[in-house]
């Protein structure tokens, strides 16, 4: 059975890593597929956000890098409104360099992100180094890491070769590797996890090169696994609701897939 046919619940079977199947799980458990992407820049507005959506969501992805009031209390609220809602965290740093200084920027400076992240994601530009590097650091503490095989921005070098290179430094990687960030399915192995930011309820894009689909092109069509929406959900006027209709659109999109 390929991954476009398989349960939530029969992949999460299928995952070595414990987060990849937690996930599956908490997906197949709530029904949802969308990852609320909180690029808000105060942390107020970010737990505020969080808690109104965190019924919809299986996973919050952050840059914390852009609040302008960072603190140790933002994460540990974070972290609370993951276990009251059940979703996973992932902050979106998109690591870039050799092993040795990700080691550092992962683990330490002020944000010390594999204290409380879930998740991370790497270019994998560097090479498997930056992978290593963050294993050695992420591993012990139950992390995990996703790589970015392909970018949603109109003219983005993360195409072809590249793209499949990276897919096979996942497959060598795979205790930690659990996916990739990717606009279509790039790998058959239905333990890894497909996650496609560029989502809204309608195609188009933004001013500065941002590219959307739907969800129902994202997940049905593209076969990718998640969703993931940022301005969608936060600049809705309602985005509790919005965020429903993400959950809605993503899980139909899913459901269908599934009976074709
Ligand atoms: P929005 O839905 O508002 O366009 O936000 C998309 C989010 O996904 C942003 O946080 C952006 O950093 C991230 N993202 C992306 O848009 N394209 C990629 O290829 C990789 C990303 O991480």
């Amino acid at each position: 059975k390929s991954n476009n046919i398989l349960k939530y619940s029969e992949r999460a079977a299928l995952c070595s890593n414990g987060l990849s199947r937690r996930l599956f799980t908490i997906m197949e458990q709530k029904k949802t597929n969308l990852v609320l992407s909180a690029d808000v820049t105060s942390s107020k507005e970010l737990l505020q956000l969080v808690d109104k959506t965190g019924p919809h969501v299986c996973m919050v992805k952050t840059h914390v890098d852009i609040l302008e009031d960072f603190n140790q209390d933002v994460v540990d609220s974070l972290t609370k409104l993951a276990a009251k809602h059940d979703f996973l965290i992932f902050e979106d740093r998109k690591f870039a360099d050799i092993g040795n200084t990700v080691v550092h920027q992962y683990s330490g400076g002020l944000y010390r992100i594999s204290e409380w992240a879930d998740v991370v994601n790497a270019h994998a530009i560097p090479g498997p180094g930056v992978v290593q590097g963050l294993k050695k650091v992420g591993a012990p503490k139950g992390r995990a890491c996703l790589l970015i095989a392909e970018m949603s921005s109109s003219g983005n070098l993360a195409t072809g070769s590249y793209t499949q290179d990276t897919v096979k430094m996942a497959e060598e990687n795979k205790d930690f590797v659990i996916g990739f960030i990717c606009v279509s399915k790039i790998s058959s192995n239905p333990s890894f996890l497909h996650m496609t930011p560029g989502v809204q309820l309608e195609a188009g894009q933004d001013s500065l090169g941002q590219q959307y689909l739907t969800p129902s092109e994202v997940i049905g069509k593209r076969g990718s696994d998640l969703i993931i929406v940022g301005r969608g959900i936060y600049q809705a006027q309602d985005p509790a609701n919005a965020a429903k209709q993400f959950q809605i659109a993503g899980y139909d999109a899913y459901v269908t897939r599934m009976a074709e």
